[in-house]
């Protein structure tokens, strides 16, 4: 998969492709990021990205030219599966979303900042419009992150079979059960006889009723209605 990051602040973004899963899969060759800093597709000598709303108001809107520039020149390299713009007025991101994703092979995603971007570029290139929650952050850097971390962990080569997501909470819309390791007794607090034992059946029976009782607890929204 290659990913085209658009972004005003790409000092902001780059250090989780540095680290972790993600540099796992950059170093594996499976996944390729490119960062594209909007102030490079400027036009006018003061290399401005943004400019005040027509109509009034507080705060700044990203302009049409250099996201159209950087765009456009990435278009003509390449067919692009999605072109997704990060914004808290986006579809939620879920799980689902994630998996969806992860089967792309190219994809730009494009930061938000200050008011939003000029209406024109969403309609005009946006396939797709991402949040990663009900709260506003200053800028779409830290969700495209989060975005790109929820999907590259899920690309067939990334995790081991000791990082599977196959068993994350939401893969199977329930919340992960507890886990525990070593010490078995720790200042008193023991482990659940029942993992010690290996009766892997049981096991399993046990962590899928611990996985419903802590969704009913925390979530029964992620539960089928009764
Ligand atoms: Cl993607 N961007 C911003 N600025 N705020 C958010 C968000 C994104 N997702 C939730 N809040």
């Amino acid at each position: 998969m290659r990913i085209d990051i658009i972004t005003v602040l790409p000092e902001l973004l780059k250090s989780p492709f540095e680290a972790s899963i993600m540099k796992r899969a950059v170093d594996k060759g499976i996944v390729s990021v490119h960062f594209h800093n909007l102030r490079e597709y400027t036009s006018n000598n003061y290399k401005q990205v943004d400019d005040y709303q027509f109509g009034g108001g507080a705060g700044m809107v990203l302009m049409i030219e250099p996201i159209d520039k950087c765009i456009s020149k990435l278009r003509a390299e390449r067919h692009y599966d999605e072109i997704i713009y990060m914004t808290p007025d986006g579809e939620t991101l879920n799980q689902s979303m994630a998996n969806g994703l992860s089967l792309k092979k190219n994809i730009i995603v494009l930061c938000g900042h200050y008011k939003g971007v000029d209406q024109r570029v969403r309609d005009l290139f946006i396939t797709k419009e991402v949040s990663i929650g009900d709260y506003v952050l200053s800028g779409g850097e830290l969700g495209a992150a989060v975005l790109c971390d929820a999907i590259v962990r899920l690309i067939p080569g990334v995790l081991n079979n000791e990082t599977s997501a196959l068993t994350d909470s939401f893969q199977d819309g329930l919340l992960a059960p507890p886990v525990y390791t070593r010490p078995a007794t720790y200042k008193g607090m023991e482990v659940p006889k029942i993992l010690l034992g290996g009766n892997f059946p049981k096991i399993e029976a046990w962590r899928e009723q611990k996985a419903y009782e802590r969704t009913r607890e925390i979530r029964p929204d992620l539960l089928p209605e009764k």
